[in-house]
């Protein structure tokens, strides 16, 4: 730091200059984020100082957490479920294993999952000493129910299903993974971090959440298609005893225990989920789903007019068209025309996601491009 501080001129003007190498998101089809709803951008900047870590210096802002949890509780049909806000869906789903290992007497637990569930599971992994037995896919991208069962031993305490998956956008079949759940006496939690906010607004129905019996926790992001601002995460438990086993003394707060993985915590990103959420309502995110989804069918029919194909029909508002080889594609939209994509290994395809920061002008471009490329 230099000893005589820069004019807030200067600074700012630094700042924007910097910011230019940010990608705008008109150019980015690989993400899930994306423009925070200008409702939820002010109310964050109204709470900037607020801190969860301390509930009880912010009772205000504990009782807009309260409220947003119970709002993602009617969404996903158990209005009761307890939980909390977390930086995301990294966070909850480690929380998620951790509070199943606590509630387990296993000494080698281990947890069987998609083989397309996210990265994060390999830090819960590694976090929490829990094994993450991957488990192969059906074709069309689902985890294959035969497998699951294979991989279930005397020391599994639970198993995972994917509403959304990050790559494809497909929805496991969670009433089967339910009903194994309880054959086996075992956890169930559903990352549905990206599904949770587009499932619900889908024209088709899918049994995903708490209205199937054998789920007991569920990952659901605000911050991705539920429009509200970075670190939005969301992780809901059917019972009590899961989040409480999360819970450590807290000697010195103003309340005796804490269960959120980090100790200081956004309650700005809290105030904007619980404004956002209040003000779409349900009609504001089905119209925002529908746009995607119009969106989607935009892309894939004018993808296969220029004799592409995708690797499934899209669920949701995720894209893959099947590639050859997709890496170089993939650097030379971004390095002739700057355009950002993602890549899927296995199997191989461009990854779109089509975010509500896109419009149709912008994918006819895109589709353009692609063409002249391949
Ligand atoms: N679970 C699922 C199903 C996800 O898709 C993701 C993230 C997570 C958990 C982890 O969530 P957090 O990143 O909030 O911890 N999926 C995207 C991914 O990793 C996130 C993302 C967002 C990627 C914006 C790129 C980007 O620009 O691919």
């Amino acid at each position: 730091m230099n000893k005589n501080g820069v004019s807030e001129e200067d600074v700012l003007a630094d700042l924007a200059k910097i910011k230019l190498l940010d990608t705008p998101y008109e150019r980015v089809l690989s993400s899930m984020c994306t423009y925070p709803h200008p409702i939820a951008a002010s109310v964050h900047q109204d709470f900037l100082e607020t801190n969860m870590g301390d509930p009880g210096l912010f009772k205000g802002t504990t009782i807009l957490e309260e409220r947003v949890i119970n709002l993602l509780g009617k969404l996903l049909h158990k209005p009761d479920a307890c939980g909390y806000l977390s930086t995301g869906g990294t966070e909850s789903n480690i929380q998620a294993i951790r509070a199943m290992k606590n509630c387990s007497i296993s000494k080698k637990p281990n947890v069987v999952l998609p083989s397309s569930a996210h990265f994060s599971f390999e830090k819960t992994g590694n976090l929490t000493g829990v094994e993450m037995r991957r488990a192969r896919l059906d074709p069309d991208l689902r985890v294959n129910i035969d497998s699951v069962k294979n991989l279930i031993d005397e020391n599994t305490i639970g198993l995972v299903g994917i509403a959304g998956t990050t790559e494809f956008g497909q929805i496991d079949d969670i009433q089967q993974l339910s009903l194994i759940a309880e054959e086996n006496d075992l956890f169930l939690h559903v990352d549905a971090a990206f599904g949770g906010f587009v499932i619900p607004f889908l024209e088709k129905h899918y049994s995903y959440d708490f209205e199937v019996e054998g789920v007991s926790s569920i990952t659901i992001d605000p911050h991705k298609m539920g429009l509200s601002t970075i670190p939005s995460g969301g992780l809901l438990f059917r019972d009590k005893s899961l989040l409480e086993s999360l819970s450590v003394h807290t000697p010195y707060l103003t309340v005796k225990t804490q269960s959120s993985l980090t100790g200081t915590r956004s309650g700005a990103a809290v105030a904007a989920t619980y404004a956002v959420m209040m003000h779409l309502g349900m009609d504001g995110y089905k119209k925002v789903v529908d746009n995607c989804m119009d969106m989607t069918r935009y892309l894939v029919s004018g993808a296969k007019e220029r004799g592409f194909s995708t690797v499934i029909d899209p669920v949701m508002n995720i894209v893959c068209l099947k590639m050859d080889s997709p890496v170089e594609l993939q650097k030379r939209l971004l390095l002739e025309y700057g355009w950002r994509v993602s890549v899927t290994h296995n199997p191989q395809s461009l990854r779109l996601v089509v975010m509500p920061h896109l419009n149709k002008d912008i994918i006819s471009e895109f589709l353009d491009d692609l063409a002249s490329l391949a």
